[in-house]
């Protein structure tokens, strides 16, 4: 019975060789094959007789998985890092198409500054333009028209303003040569008596003959004022002179002062330099009944 096994191994292989796939590879080698011989439906058990029935074979990969492998789901990617965006560029200015400041007095910084100021009045003591904190329009300060001065600067809030008095506040040269348009344009708190005691917007283009508008009377609180520099009273269009000057002049006449007199504030001296300039509210026909008046006068 022994001489058989090799036969019946023989056999088993024979039959697996013939079973295979016509061109089929053979199972990776970490899946190795095994043959198992099973016990069929006709083998035999009785006792002292063993015949054997041709092996079934079946195969068999013990080592094949029985359940869908896992999958291993790689790494989250990381995002990539947020492009920052790039910086907007900065809007250079863009002066054809808009006004050019040349002059923005809000009293809250340096004075005189850029401007020259003085009291041109014979007598009466000294009194001229200086920033106060007595009646600001915006911030803390304006300029009172005689805060100012060896005398003025003693002078308290709400106090009369005095006789004789010519403060001048100029500033100046500036071109205005290939603009298009240029004005002057302030805040304007005003108490004087009507007539003789006046705040006047001038211009020049010699620096010692002035000449514009005059307030006097009373604003009944802040308004605004305007002076185009393309009509200037007594001189016309500026607009191309070469050397222009500006100037807020305060005089008062002998007699009868009032309180406090006047005082400006947010003075803008602004130029188009060419093209055209939007435009602000006009300020050329006030609301306040304070009296305006043209005017020539020399510098002294
Ligand atoms: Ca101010
Ligand atoms: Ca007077």
């Amino acid at each position: 019975m022994k001489k058989l096994w090799p036969m019946t191994v023989a056999a088993a292989l024979l039959l697996l060789i013939a079973a295979w796939p016509a061109g089929a590879q053979p199972p990776a080698v970490d899946t190795p094959l095994t043959v198992r011989a099973v016990a069929g439906p006709h083998q035999s058990t009785s006792p002292g007789r063993q015949i054997f029935q041709p092996l079934i074979i079946r195969l068999a990969n013990p080592g094949a998985p029985t359940s869908t492998p896992t999958v291993t789901s790689t790494a989250t990617r990381t995002a990539t890092a947020t492009a920052t965006p790039s910086a907007t560029p900065t809007a250079t200015p863009t002066t054809p198409a808009g006004w050019e400041i040349l002059v923005n007095e809000g009293f809250e910084g340096d004075f005189p500054g850029w401007w020259q100021v003085y009291d041109a009045g014979a007598s009466g003591g000294e009194y001229y333009w200086e920033k106060r904190a007595c009646r600001p329009f915006a911030g803390g300060y304006s300029g009172w028209v005689v805060g100012g001065g060896l005398d003025g600067a003693n002078l308290a809030c709400g106090s009369n303003y005095p006789s004789n008095v010519e403060a001048w506040m100029i500033f100046g040269p500036f071109s205005l040569e290939g603009a298009t348009a240029a004005e002057l344009r302030y805040k304007l708190w005003l108490n004087t008596e009507e007539g003789p005691d006046r705040l006047c917007r001038l211009a020049s283009t010699d620096g010692l003959n002035f000449a514009g508008t005059c307030t006097s009377g009373n604003t009944a609180g802040w308004t605004d004022r305007v002076l185009n520099l393309a009509n200037v009273p007594g001189l016309g269009n500026l607009l191309g002179q070469a050397e222009v000057w500006i100037a807020l002049e305060f005089t008062t006449d002998s007699v009868n002062t009032k309180p406090e007199g006047g005082y400006v504030d947010d003075v803008v001296l602004r130029v188009c330099p060419g093209g055209t300039c939007p435009t602000l509210a006009a300020a050329q026909a006030p609301s306040d009944t304070a009296i305006e008046a043209p005017i020539m006068a020399r510098r002294p």
